[in-house]
């Protein structure tokens, strides 16, 4: 097969990780950076062995030489750069938050559907060893029809000091983080229909809200709650493992911490470990993300190669995206949010 030539964008913080998963995906390699900080463009070309180097997308549309692009800066030019790709025609990946608005991210969808490219947002807390795991439960009728969920992160890990932008941004953990977990929600328990939220400030250093808690009304009438923290001090610290409840008609599934999947039913209890493996890149805590990292980049080139759809396409983020917008407003307005009327 030939290898699919990328070129990634934003040398930052996160993009260590897309280009060691980058080294290990089947089909695919990075063949230029782009980073508009020097530094960075050094360290990640240096680490990685990436000669073509560009301070500005731009100019490195106009090189060309790849087949897609991995957009990998913060949220602020996701918009400009998902557009470049598209009048460029070239297929793109994008980082979450996928858009600063429901209105940009339905824009970006429009321009790359427009051009004809392939469009994913790495959304990839879905593609989490324990998440496929409770998943496959469902696929294989565990527990009946799922009726209740919980959807919950909960932690007080310094987030802030790996990504500092996190602590300066009128919104915090919904935009955030709450993103993968509503992902998850609909991932696991299907669309929404409607949500209401309430949020919290705890932490004093920071500008957003870092507690959430979201009421969602599933399209096949499930009920599930979302809740968010990172204002919660444990015994044992949990980052970043989201735990899940599930009650179905016949039977229950709790995903616990430390990666233990329950389940119970007619035939009783059995309990498997669902851990995460630890890639020769990673390194705990965040082996759990960085396995995700690579599955949904293996994901990219498997789905090109078929010309099927991607999981976490650019319409399908746009259902999440609306559940992000409408915790918010419904936080601000006290109000239960109608997702169909968003979309
Ligand atoms: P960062 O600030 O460390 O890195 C972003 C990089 O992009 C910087 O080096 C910056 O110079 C560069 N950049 C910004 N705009 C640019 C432009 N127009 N052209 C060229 N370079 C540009 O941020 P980060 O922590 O690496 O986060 C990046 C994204 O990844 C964010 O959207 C964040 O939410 C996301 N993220 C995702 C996960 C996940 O599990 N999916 C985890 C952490 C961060
Ligand atoms: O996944 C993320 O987007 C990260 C973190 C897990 C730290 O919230 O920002």
């Amino acid at each position: 097969m030939t290898e699919l030539k990328g070129a990634l964008i934003g040398c930052g913080f996160f993009a260590i990780n897309q280009m060691h998963a980058w080294n290990d995906v089947r089909g695919a390699g990075i063949v230029a950076i782009c980073d508009r900080d020097p530094e960075r463009l050094k360290i990640v070309g240096d680490q990685f062995g990436i000669d073509r180097r560009y301070g500005d997308a731009e100019a490195l549309f106009a090189d060309g030489g790849f087949d897609f692009v991995d957009i990998a800066t913060t949220v602020q030019s996701h918009r400009v750069l998902v557009e470049m790709a598209a009048r460029n025609k070239v297929p793109a990946i994008c980082q979450k938050p996928f858009a600063k608005t429901l209105s940009d991210a339905k824009a970006m969808v429009e321009a790359c559907r427009n051009a004809g490219i392939p469009l994913m947002v790495h959304e990839n807390f879905r593609w989490q060893t324990p998440m496929q795991a409770v998943r496959k439960a469902l696929d294989a009728d565990a527990i009946g029809t799922p009726f209740w969920g919980r959807f919950s992160f909960r932690s007080a890990y310094d987030v802030f000091s790996g990504q500092p932008y996190l602590a300066e941004g009128e919104r915090f953990i919904i935009e955030d983080l709450g993103i993968h977990t509503l992902d998850i929600a609909r991932y696991i328990l299907g669309d929404v229909r409607s949500v209401t939220a309430r949020t919290k400030r705890v932490n004093p250093r920071i500008k957003g809200e870092d507690v959430a808690t979201i009421l969602l009304d599933h399209e096949n009438g499930a009920t599930s709650v979302v809740d968010v923290s990172y204002a919660t001090r444990l015994s044992r610290e949990p980052f970043p493992e989201t735990l899940i409840e599930l009650d179905g008609s016949e039977g229950t599934i709790r995903l616990t911490q430390r990666y233990g999947l329950e389940i119970t039913n007619a035939k009783g209890t059995t309990t498997t470990d669902v851990s995460p493996k630890l890639l020769a890149w990673a390194s705990r805590p965040w082996h759990n993300i960085q396995e995700s990292v690579y599955a949904i980049q293996q994901h990219w080139v498997d789905q090109l190669e078929r010309g099927a759809e991607h999981s976490t396409s650019g319409a399908d983020n746009l259902k999440t995206f609306a559940l992000v917008e409408a915790a918010y407003d419904s936080a601000a307005k006290g109000q239960t949010i109608d997702i169909g009327a968003m979309l």
